[in-house]
Protein backbone atom coordinates (compact mmCIF):
# COMPACT_ATOMS: atom_id res chain seq x y z
CA UNK A 1 0.00 0.00 0.00
CA UNK A 2 0.84 3.71 -0.07
CA UNK A 3 2.54 5.56 2.85
CA UNK A 4 1.09 9.01 3.71
CA UNK A 5 3.04 11.23 5.29
CA UNK A 6 0.67 13.42 7.48
CA UNK A 7 2.06 16.79 9.65
CA UNK A 8 -0.34 17.86 12.95
CA UNK A 9 -0.47 21.88 12.71
CA UNK A 10 -1.90 23.75 15.17
CA UNK A 11 -2.52 26.30 18.16
CA UNK A 12 -1.34 25.04 21.51
CA UNK A 13 -3.74 22.91 23.32
CA UNK A 14 -5.90 21.99 20.61
CA UNK A 15 -5.53 18.51 21.20
CA UNK A 16 -3.17 17.97 18.35
CA UNK A 17 -1.15 15.00 21.05
CA UNK A 18 -4.48 13.86 21.64
CA UNK A 19 -5.19 13.24 17.88
CA UNK A 20 -1.96 11.59 17.30
CA UNK A 21 -2.37 9.04 20.41
CA UNK A 22 -5.56 8.07 19.44
CA UNK A 23 -4.13 7.38 15.87
CA UNK A 24 -1.34 6.28 16.09
CA UNK A 25 -1.36 4.83 20.32
CA UNK A 26 -2.89 1.30 19.09
CA UNK A 27 -0.51 0.35 16.88
CA UNK A 28 2.91 0.22 15.83
CA UNK A 29 6.55 2.31 17.15
CA UNK A 30 5.91 5.88 18.31
CA UNK A 31 9.45 7.83 18.21
CA UNK A 32 10.77 10.60 19.29
CA UNK A 33 12.95 13.21 17.49
CA UNK A 34 13.87 16.17 18.76
CA UNK A 35 14.67 19.56 16.89
CA UNK A 36 17.60 21.75 18.45
CA UNK A 37 15.00 24.12 20.43
CA UNK A 38 12.16 22.11 19.72
CA UNK A 39 10.72 17.85 19.96
CA UNK A 40 8.25 16.48 17.53
CA UNK A 41 7.17 13.20 17.63
CA UNK A 42 6.24 10.64 14.81
CA UNK A 43 4.01 7.47 14.49
CA UNK A 44 2.82 5.12 12.09
CA UNK A 45 -0.33 3.58 11.63
CA UNK A 46 -2.79 1.72 8.81
CA UNK A 47 -6.18 2.81 7.55
CA UNK A 48 -7.96 1.43 4.31
CA UNK A 49 -4.62 -0.38 2.62
CA UNK A 50 -3.01 3.02 3.57
CA UNK A 51 -0.15 3.05 6.00
CA UNK A 52 0.18 6.96 7.94
CA UNK A 53 3.44 8.44 8.92
CA UNK A 54 2.34 11.07 11.51
CA UNK A 55 4.52 14.11 13.30
CA UNK A 56 3.18 15.77 15.78
CA UNK A 57 4.67 19.39 15.41
CA UNK A 58 4.76 21.61 18.47
CA UNK A 59 1.87 24.03 18.68
CA UNK A 60 1.87 27.78 17.44
CA UNK A 61 -0.52 30.49 16.68
CA UNK A 62 1.23 31.80 13.46
CA UNK A 63 3.75 30.98 11.09
CA UNK A 64 5.70 33.87 11.26
CA UNK A 65 9.55 33.74 12.26
CA UNK A 66 9.61 34.96 15.52
CA UNK A 67 9.76 31.82 18.35
CA UNK A 68 11.21 28.78 17.58
CA UNK A 69 7.96 26.79 17.20
CA UNK A 70 7.09 28.55 14.72
CA UNK A 71 10.35 28.06 12.68
CA UNK A 72 10.36 24.74 13.53
CA UNK A 73 6.78 24.16 12.28
CA UNK A 74 7.55 26.06 8.78
CA UNK A 75 10.99 24.56 8.11
CA UNK A 76 9.69 20.97 8.40
CA UNK A 77 6.33 22.32 5.99
CA UNK A 78 9.04 23.79 3.93
CA UNK A 79 11.56 20.65 3.90
CA UNK A 80 9.88 17.43 4.89
CA UNK A 81 6.79 18.49 2.62
CA UNK A 82 4.18 16.33 4.12
CA UNK A 83 1.82 15.00 1.39
CA UNK A 84 -1.23 16.20 3.97
CA UNK A 85 -0.93 18.60 6.25
CA UNK A 86 -4.04 18.04 9.18
CA UNK A 87 -4.47 21.53 10.54
CA UNK A 88 -6.21 20.98 14.12
CA UNK A 89 -8.39 23.32 14.84
CA UNK A 90 -9.92 24.57 18.50
CA UNK A 91 -13.98 24.64 18.04
CA UNK A 92 -13.92 26.73 21.12
CA UNK A 93 -11.54 29.32 19.62
CA UNK A 94 -12.14 29.31 16.41
CA UNK A 95 -11.44 33.14 15.47
CA UNK A 96 -8.17 32.85 17.17
CA UNK A 97 -7.28 29.61 15.81
CA UNK A 98 -8.44 29.99 12.09
CA UNK A 99 -5.56 31.97 11.94
CA UNK A 100 -3.13 29.53 11.67
CA UNK A 101 -5.47 28.31 9.02
CA UNK A 102 -5.17 31.61 6.77
CA UNK A 103 -1.04 30.94 6.83
CA UNK A 104 -1.31 27.49 5.65
CA UNK A 105 -3.91 28.44 3.09
CA UNK A 106 -1.00 31.20 1.79
CA UNK A 107 1.45 28.33 1.80
CA UNK A 108 -0.61 26.56 -0.36
CA UNK A 109 -0.40 22.72 1.44
CA UNK A 110 -2.85 20.32 0.89
CA UNK A 111 -4.84 20.11 4.70
CA UNK A 112 -7.85 18.94 6.01
CA UNK A 113 -9.07 20.33 9.01
CA UNK A 114 -9.92 18.84 11.97
CA UNK A 115 -12.54 20.80 14.04
CA UNK A 116 -11.30 18.92 17.45
CA UNK A 117 -13.45 20.00 20.93
CA UNK A 118 -16.76 19.10 18.88
CA UNK A 119 -18.31 18.01 22.55
CA UNK A 120 -17.40 21.80 23.44
CA UNK A 121 -18.89 23.30 20.38
CA UNK A 122 -22.42 20.94 20.71
CA UNK A 123 -22.11 21.52 24.46
CA UNK A 124 -22.47 25.46 24.43
CA UNK A 125 -25.19 24.96 21.57
CA UNK A 126 -23.54 27.12 19.01
CA UNK A 127 -24.26 26.71 15.21
CA UNK A 128 -21.34 26.48 13.24
CA UNK A 129 -21.81 25.61 9.55
CA UNK A 130 -18.74 24.06 9.04
CA UNK A 131 -19.12 22.43 5.87
CA UNK A 132 -20.09 25.83 4.24
CA UNK A 133 -16.82 27.49 5.47
CA UNK A 134 -14.72 24.00 4.14
CA UNK A 135 -16.50 24.94 0.68
CA UNK A 136 -15.02 28.89 1.00
CA UNK A 137 -11.50 27.72 2.38
CA UNK A 138 -11.58 24.79 -0.26
CA UNK A 139 -10.17 22.03 2.15
CA UNK A 140 -12.26 19.52 4.10
CA UNK A 141 -13.14 20.15 7.81
CA UNK A 142 -14.13 17.32 9.58
CA UNK A 143 -15.62 17.22 13.29
CA UNK A 144 -13.50 15.65 15.81
CA UNK A 145 -12.98 14.77 19.58
CA UNK A 146 -9.88 13.80 20.29
CA UNK A 147 -9.88 12.88 23.90
CA UNK A 148 -12.79 9.75 22.90
CA UNK A 149 -11.54 9.11 19.35
CA UNK A 150 -14.90 10.23 17.89
CA UNK A 151 -14.40 11.24 14.06
CA UNK A 152 -10.76 10.45 13.76
CA UNK A 153 -11.64 7.30 11.60
CA UNK A 154 -13.02 9.96 9.27
CA UNK A 155 -10.52 12.20 9.05
CA UNK A 156 -7.86 9.69 7.97
CA UNK A 157 -10.21 8.73 5.08
CA UNK A 158 -10.40 12.42 4.14
CA UNK A 159 -6.63 12.62 4.06
CA UNK A 160 -6.84 9.72 1.76
CA UNK A 161 -9.48 11.59 -0.90
CA UNK A 162 -7.02 14.68 -0.57
CA UNK A 163 -4.04 12.49 -1.22
CA UNK A 164 -5.41 11.12 -3.88
CA UNK A 165 -7.06 14.49 -4.99
CA UNK A 166 -10.41 13.10 -5.56
CA UNK A 167 -11.87 15.18 -2.56
CA UNK A 168 -15.00 17.46 -3.94
CA UNK A 169 -14.31 20.85 -1.80
CA UNK A 170 -10.15 20.51 -2.53
CA UNK A 171 -9.41 23.27 -4.25
CA UNK A 172 -6.87 25.90 -4.56
CA UNK A 173 -7.96 29.25 -3.02
CA UNK A 174 -5.55 32.48 -1.75
CA UNK A 175 -7.24 35.16 0.91
CA UNK A 176 -7.56 37.97 -0.71
CA UNK A 177 -5.89 41.00 0.80
CA UNK A 178 -7.93 43.73 -0.95
CA UNK A 179 -7.30 45.73 -3.52
CA UNK A 180 -3.39 47.36 -1.96
CA UNK A 181 -1.93 44.75 -0.56
CA UNK A 182 -2.67 42.44 -3.74
CA UNK A 183 -0.60 44.90 -6.17
CA UNK A 184 1.93 44.71 -3.63
CA UNK A 185 1.75 41.01 -3.60
CA UNK A 186 1.38 41.18 -7.55
CA UNK A 187 4.62 43.31 -7.94
CA UNK A 188 6.84 41.30 -5.97
CA UNK A 189 5.45 38.00 -7.58
CA UNK A 190 6.68 39.72 -11.18
CA UNK A 191 10.40 40.50 -9.68
CA UNK A 192 10.10 37.13 -8.32
CA UNK A 193 9.53 35.77 -11.61
CA UNK A 194 11.44 37.95 -13.80
CA UNK A 195 14.60 36.42 -11.58
CA UNK A 196 14.05 32.86 -12.29
CA UNK A 197 16.24 31.73 -9.43
CA UNK A 198 13.26 31.07 -7.43
CA UNK A 199 12.91 27.41 -6.93
CA UNK A 200 9.45 26.18 -8.50
CA UNK A 201 8.60 23.86 -5.67
CA UNK A 202 8.03 27.46 -3.72
CA UNK A 203 4.58 29.07 -3.82
CA UNK A 204 6.17 32.87 -5.04
CA UNK A 205 2.73 34.46 -3.82
CA UNK A 206 3.55 32.87 -0.42
CA UNK A 207 7.11 34.18 -0.91
CA UNK A 208 5.74 37.95 -1.95
CA UNK A 209 3.63 38.22 0.90
CA UNK A 210 6.50 37.23 3.46
CA UNK A 211 8.70 39.62 2.31
CA UNK A 212 6.10 42.17 2.52
CA UNK A 213 5.31 41.20 5.95
CA UNK A 214 9.29 41.74 6.56
CA UNK A 215 9.81 37.78 6.91
CA UNK A 216 13.79 37.80 7.91
CA UNK A 217 13.78 34.05 7.17
CA UNK A 218 12.64 34.67 3.72
CA UNK A 219 14.53 37.54 3.61
CA UNK A 220 17.87 36.07 4.03
CA UNK A 221 16.28 32.82 1.23
CA UNK A 222 15.65 35.44 -1.25
CA UNK A 223 19.22 36.90 -0.34
CA UNK A 224 21.05 34.15 -1.03
CA UNK A 225 19.44 34.09 -4.80
CA UNK A 226 21.88 35.57 -7.54
CA UNK A 227 20.16 38.89 -8.82
CA UNK A 228 18.07 39.32 -5.68
CA UNK A 229 19.20 42.83 -5.03
CA UNK A 230 16.57 43.75 -7.52
CA UNK A 231 13.66 41.86 -6.11
CA UNK A 232 14.11 43.40 -2.44
CA UNK A 233 14.68 46.69 -3.88
CA UNK A 234 10.98 46.30 -5.48
CA UNK A 235 9.94 45.03 -1.98
CA UNK A 236 10.87 47.81 -0.08
CA UNK A 237 8.90 50.01 -2.68
CA UNK A 238 5.90 48.41 -2.07
CA UNK A 239 6.44 48.26 1.28
CA UNK A 240 6.62 52.19 1.02
CA UNK A 241 3.45 52.61 -1.19
CA UNK A 242 1.21 50.33 0.62
CA UNK A 243 2.19 52.22 3.88
CA UNK A 244 1.72 55.46 2.32
CA UNK A 245 -1.84 54.11 1.12
CA UNK A 246 -2.79 52.34 3.80
CA UNK A 247 -1.59 54.38 6.69
CA UNK A 248 -0.71 51.81 8.57
CA UNK A 249 2.68 48.97 8.95
CA UNK A 250 2.49 46.51 6.26
CA UNK A 251 2.72 43.30 8.82
CA UNK A 252 0.00 44.88 10.31
CA UNK A 253 -2.52 45.18 7.26
CA UNK A 254 -1.86 41.55 6.46
CA UNK A 255 -2.59 40.84 9.63
CA UNK A 256 -5.63 42.89 10.00
CA UNK A 257 -6.59 41.44 6.72
CA UNK A 258 -6.47 37.60 8.04
CA UNK A 259 -8.48 38.66 10.82
CA UNK A 260 -10.67 40.49 8.31
CA UNK A 261 -11.35 37.20 6.02
CA UNK A 262 -11.76 35.16 9.19
CA UNK A 263 -14.46 37.27 10.87
CA UNK A 264 -15.98 37.47 7.18
CA UNK A 265 -16.31 33.88 6.63
CA UNK A 266 -17.49 33.25 10.49
CA UNK A 267 -20.57 36.11 10.13
CA UNK A 268 -21.41 33.75 7.17
CA UNK A 269 -21.47 30.35 9.24
CA UNK A 270 -21.02 30.74 13.23
CA UNK A 271 -23.99 31.43 15.38
CA UNK A 272 -23.59 31.76 19.20
CA UNK A 273 -25.75 30.70 21.86
CA UNK A 274 -26.26 33.59 23.49
CA UNK A 275 -29.17 31.94 25.42
CA UNK A 276 -27.03 29.19 26.91
CA UNK A 277 -23.82 31.20 27.14
CA UNK A 278 -25.54 33.62 29.07
CA UNK A 279 -27.50 31.28 31.53
CA UNK A 280 -24.19 29.03 32.28
CA UNK A 281 -22.10 32.37 33.73
P1 LIG B 1 -1.99 19.86 22.15
O1 LIG B 1 -1.33 20.91 22.98
O2 LIG B 1 -2.54 20.45 20.90
O3 LIG B 1 -1.13 18.68 21.90
O4 LIG B 1 -3.29 19.38 22.98
P2 LIG B 1 -3.50 18.09 23.89
O5 LIG B 1 -3.78 16.88 23.05
O6 LIG B 1 -2.40 17.99 24.86
O7 LIG B 1 -4.88 18.47 24.59
C1 LIG B 1 -5.03 19.58 25.44
C2 LIG B 1 -6.18 19.32 26.42
O8 LIG B 1 -7.42 19.26 25.73
C3 LIG B 1 -6.05 17.99 27.15
O9 LIG B 1 -6.49 18.17 28.46
C4 LIG B 1 -6.97 17.06 26.38
O10 LIG B 1 -7.49 16.01 27.19
C5 LIG B 1 -8.08 18.01 25.96
N1 LIG B 1 -8.74 17.60 24.72
C6 LIG B 1 -8.17 17.16 23.58
N2 LIG B 1 -9.09 16.93 22.63
C7 LIG B 1 -10.28 17.24 23.17
C8 LIG B 1 -11.63 17.23 22.67
O11 LIG B 1 -11.91 16.92 21.52
N3 LIG B 1 -12.61 17.62 23.53
C9 LIG B 1 -12.34 18.01 24.80
N4 LIG B 1 -13.37 18.39 25.56
N5 LIG B 1 -11.09 18.04 25.30
C10 LIG B 1 -10.06 17.66 24.51
MG1 LIG C 1 0.94 18.48 22.26
K1 LIG D 1 -6.12 24.67 -1.03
Amino acid sequence: GKTINVALVGNPNCGKTSLFNFASGAHEHVGNYSGVTVDAKEGTFQQNGYTFRIVDLPGTYSLSAYTPEELYVRSHLNEAQPDVVINVVDASNLERNLYLTCQLIDMDVRMVIALNMYDDLERKGNKFDHESLSRMIGAPIVPTISKTGFGIEDLFNRVIKVYEEEDPVLRHIHINYGEVLEKGITNVRKALKANGNVPKSISKRYLSIKLLEGDHEIEAFVKALPGSEIILQDRDRNIAQIENLLQEDCETAFTNARYGFISGALRETFEQNKIKEASST
